[in-house]
C-alpha cells in the first residue's frame, strides 16, 4: 500500500483528537454515526485539516464540501459500491471505494500534494463493457453510466525523467471486475462464471493485469517503451463462460493517474 496516500477509519472522539483506547470503548455505538458528520481531510503528510475540499460521488449525483475544520457531512443512501471522489486545489484528485458498510464510521481521509510531473489522464467514472451484467457482480445497483466499450484508450504525453525514477500507470479505483481471483476474494456472489482480468497496456505493449477490485492500484511503466507521446490501453475480460457471444466484464474505472516516483522510495516498501 501506499504509505503517504493512506486511509484511516477511526473513531471521532472529539474534533480534531483521538486515541486509540476511546476508539474501543465507543465502537459499538453506531448510532452515534447515524448521521455521518464527522467525516474529515486531512493533508497526508502534516495531517492539518483542509477546508473547501470537494467531495462528490458522482452515481448519486452528491456533492459537498469540508468546512473550516475539514469536516463534512455525508446524507446518502447507497445500495452497492460506488466511488467516492475527494478533490482539492493542489493536491492528487483522491478516489475510494465505498459503500453503506464503510459510511457506519467517520471517515478521514487524507490526501497527497500533487506533483509537477504527475499526468491526471482521467478524473471521472469510466465504465467499462457492455452493459450486460448480473445484479450479483461485484459491480452493482449502483452503474449508471453506459458502457464505453470493452477498452478506454488514452494518449498522453511523458515529461523528461529523472534516471532514478519509476512511471507507474495508477487506477484510483475499480469496481466490478468479476475474475476467478475477484470471485475467491468473495468480491461478488457470482457462482459459476468468471472473467479474465483487466489487462493494461502502454503502446501496445502489456505492462500488467489486474484481478482484484479496490483502490490505488499501481502498475509500474518499463521506461524503455516510453516515447515523447503515448497510449494507454485499458481493456476489461471477457467471462470465460459465455461461448455463445462475447460477454464483456462490466467494470467501473475511476481517477486514472500517470505518476513517476523517486526509486528510493518506491524500493523501501
Ligand atoms: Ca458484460
Amino acid at each position: 500500500m501506499n504509505k503517504i496516500l493512506y486511509i484511516l477509519f477511526f473513531i471521532c472522539v472529539l474534533a480534531g483528537s483521538f486515541n486509540i483506547s476511546n476508539a474501543e470503548v465507543i465502537t459499538g455505538r453506531v448510532d452515534e454515526y447515524a448521521t455521518n458528520n464527522n467525516n474529515k481531510i486531512i493533508d497526508s503528510k502534516t495531517k492539518n485539516a483542509l477546508s473547501n475540499a470537494k467531495i462528490s460521488i458522482p452515481e448519486l449525483n452528491y456533492t459537498t464540501y469540508s468546512d473550516e475544520n475539514g469536516v463534512f457531512k455525508l446524507n446518502v443512501d447507497i445500495k452497492d459500491k460506488t466511488v467516492l471522489f475527494v478533490e482539492h486545489d493542489g493536491y492528487k484528485v483522491f478516489s475510494l471505494t465505498v459503500d453503506n458498510n464503510v459510511l457506519k464510521n467517520p471517515l478521514k481521509l487524507g490526501i497527497e500534494k500533487s506533483n509537477p510531473f504527475d499526468l491526471q489522464i482521467s478524473s471521472g467514472i469510466i465504465h467499462l463493457g457492455d452493459n450486460m451484467f448480473s445484479t450479483n457482480s461485484a459491480n452493482s445497483s449502483d452503474f449508471r453510466l453506459t458502457a464505453k466499450g470493452e477498452s478506454y484508450n488514452q494518449t498522453f504525453k511523458m515529461p523528461a525523467l529523472s534516471p532514478s525514477s519509476d512511471v507507474v500507470v495508477k487506477i484510483g479505483t475499480i469496481i466490478g471486475l468479476d475474475t476467478k481471483k475477484a470471485k475467491e476474494a468473495g468480491q461478488n456472489r457470482i457462482h459459476s462464471a468468471y472473467s479474465s482480468p483487466m489487462t493494461v497496456k502502454v503502446n501496445g505493449i502489456k505492462i500488467g493485469t489486474v484481478e482484484l477490485n479496490g483502490d490505488n492500484i499501481e502498475l509500474i511503466v518499463p521506461k524503455n517503451i516510453l516515447n515523447e507521446t503515448n497510449e494507454l490501453t485499458i481493456t476489461t475480460g471477457q467471462n470465460l463462460f459465455q461461448t455463445q457471444y462475447v460477454d464483456y466484464d462490466d467494470c467501473e474505472l475511476a481517477n486514472i493517474r500517470i505518476e513517476t516516483k523517486e526509486k528510493r522510495f518506491w524500493a523501501k516498501k
